[in-house]
C-alpha cells in the first residue's frame, strides 16, 4: 500500500468522574486519533484509524500528548510517505531507528493495520487469531478520598456487573482501603490493585500486608526501571507482581520473565510501541507460562474495540481493563459505544477494528486537526 494522507485530530472529551491514580488526577481526556488514507496495490483506497494513547504530561511513562503528536509529525510521518509498499507488519520496521515513543509509533501502526484489515473486509480479531466471541470485563477504579468512597464506588461497579475490580493505590491509600473492599464484598470478589510505581523495595515489609487479602495481583508496585527490584519483591511477598509500565518491549517482557520479576503481564499495545509487538508479548509469555491481560489507558472507542480483539487472544487469561464506554465518557466518538453486559464486552466483528467514527461527536470533542501530508 501507499500511503497518501495523514491527519491527526486532536481530541478533548469530560470524563464522567475525575481519576485518581498515584500520579495525579485526571477530569478531562486528551488524546489525537490518527486518520491515515491508503492506496492498496489494486487501486482501492481505503481509510483506518488510530488513536494515540499518551497522557497529557510524562507521568506515566517518558512519552506526553503534544511530545507524542510531535514524533509523529516530525519523524514518523516522513518515513511512512516514503514508503512504496507499506504494510501494517513493516510500520515498525520502517521506524525501527527512531528510539522509543512506543505510543506515537503505535497510533500510526494502528491506523495502517486498520485500513488494511478494511481492505481487506477482514476483522481483527480474525487477523490476531481470537479465540473467543467476548471477553471479561474488568475495572479500574481510581484512588478515593475515603476507606467508604472506595467501597461504595466498587459497590456501584459491582452493580453494574463488572467481572473483575482493580484498585489504584498509593502510600497512605492501601492497605485500609484493600481491607474494606474485602470486608464488604468478600474473598471470592476478583480483586487486583495498581499502584502505578508508587513505592521502592523499601516498603517490602508494608506492602506484605496485602498477602492476607488474596489479591490476584499487585500491578506495578516499583519504579519503571526497576525490573530486577521487583524480582526481590517476589521473593518476599506471596502475592503475584504484574508489571506495566516496566515492558516497554517484547525484550524487557523477556528480561523480566527470565529475571522472575514478572508472574503476570499487563500488556498496553500503546506502551509496547503496537498490536503486532502487544501479539509478540503475549506469544512469548504464553511460551513461558506467565499470564497476561489486557490494560487500558482510558481509550475511547477506537482503541477499547482494539483491545477487545487482543484480549480475545488464548494467553489472555485474566480479566482486562476492558470496561464499557460509559466508565469514562458519557459519549463515545464512535456510532456504537463499547458495553458491558453480563461482565463481558463483545469482540467486534466488522472489518478493521470494527467500530465506526461519528462525524458529529468527531467534530464536537475536536479541538483541531492538523494535516501531516506532504
Ligand atoms: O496503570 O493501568 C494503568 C490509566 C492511565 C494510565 C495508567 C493506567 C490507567 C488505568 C486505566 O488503570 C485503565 C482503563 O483504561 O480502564
Ligand atoms: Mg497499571
Amino acid at each position: 500500500m501507499k500511503l497518501l494522507s495523514l491527519r491527526l485530530h486532536h481530541l478533548e472529551m469530560p470524563l464522567v468522574a475525575p481519576f485518581t491514580t498515584s500520579f495525579g488526577t485526571q477530569t478531562v481526556k486528551r488524546c489525537f486519533l490518527v486518520e491515515a488514507r491508503l492506496e492498496t496495490a489494486d487501486g482501492q483506497v481505503v481509510t483506518g484509524w488510530g488513536e494515540n494513547v499518551a497522557l497529557d504530561r510524562p507521568v506515566y511513562s517518558p512519552e506526553y500528548l503534544d511530545g507524542a503528536a510531535d514524533v509523529v509529525r516530525r519523524w514518523l510521518a516522513p518515513l511512512l510517505f516514503a514508503a512504496d509498499d507499506l504494510t501494517a507488519e513493516t510500520v515498525g520496521h520502517r521506524l525501527h531507528r527512531i528510539v522509543g515513543n512506543q505510543m506515537a509509533k503505535a497510533s500510526v501502526e494502528m491506523a495502517v493495520l486498520d485500513a488494511q484489515l478494511r481492505a481487506e473486509g477482514r476483522s481483527f480479531a480474525s487477523y490476531l487469531g481470537a479465540v473467543s466471541a467476548t471477553v471479561p470485563s474488568g475495572v479500574s477504579v481510581g484512588i478515593q478520598d475515603s476507606v467508604e468512597a472506595t467501597v461504595g464506588v466498587i459497590g456501584g461497579y459491582l452493580d453494574e456487573g463488572y467481572a473483575r475490580i482493580k484498585l489504584k493505590i498509593q502510600p497512605g491509600a492501601d492497605i485500609a482501603h484493600v481491607a474494606a473492599v474485602r470486608r464488604e464484598f468478600g474473598d471470592d470478589l476478583p480483586f487486583q490493585v495498581d499502584a502505578n510505581a508508587a513505592y521502592t523495595l523499601v516498603d517490602a515489609a508494608h506492602l506484605r500486608r496485602l498477602d492476607e487479602f488474596g489479591l490476584l495481583l499487585i500491578e506495578q508496585p516499583l519504579g519503571e526501571a526497576d525490573i530486577r527490584q521487583h524480582a526481590e519483591l517476589a521473593k518476599l511477598m506471596h502475592t503475584p507482581i504484574c508489571l506495566d509500565e516496566s515492558v516497554v518491549s517484547a525484550e524487557a517482557a523477556a528480561d523480566a520473565i527470565s529475571l522472575g520479576a514478572a508472574a503476570v503481564i499487563n500488556i498496553k499495545p500503546g506502551r509496547v510501541g503496537g498490536y503486532l509487538e502487544a501479539r509478540r508479548i503475549h506469544d512469548l509469555a504464553r511460551a513461558h507460562g506467565i499470564a497476561v491481560w489486557c490494560g487500558g489507558m482510558l481509550e475511547t472507542g477506537i482503541g477499547r474495540a482494539a483491545n477487545a480483539a487482543l484480549a480475545a487472544l488464548p494467553g489472555f487469561t485474566l480479566p482486562g481493563d476492558i470496561s464499557g464506554s460509559d466508565r469514562f465518557y458519557a459519549e463515545d466518538i464512535i456510532t456504537e459505544p463499547i458495553r458491558m453486559h453480563d461482565g463481558v464486552v463483545d469482540v467486534p466483528t466488522g472489518p478493521g477494528f470494527g467500530v465506526e467514527i461519528d462525524p458529529e461527536r468527531l467534530e464536537r470533542f475536536r479541538t483541531s486537526v492538523v494535516d501531516l501530508t506532504p
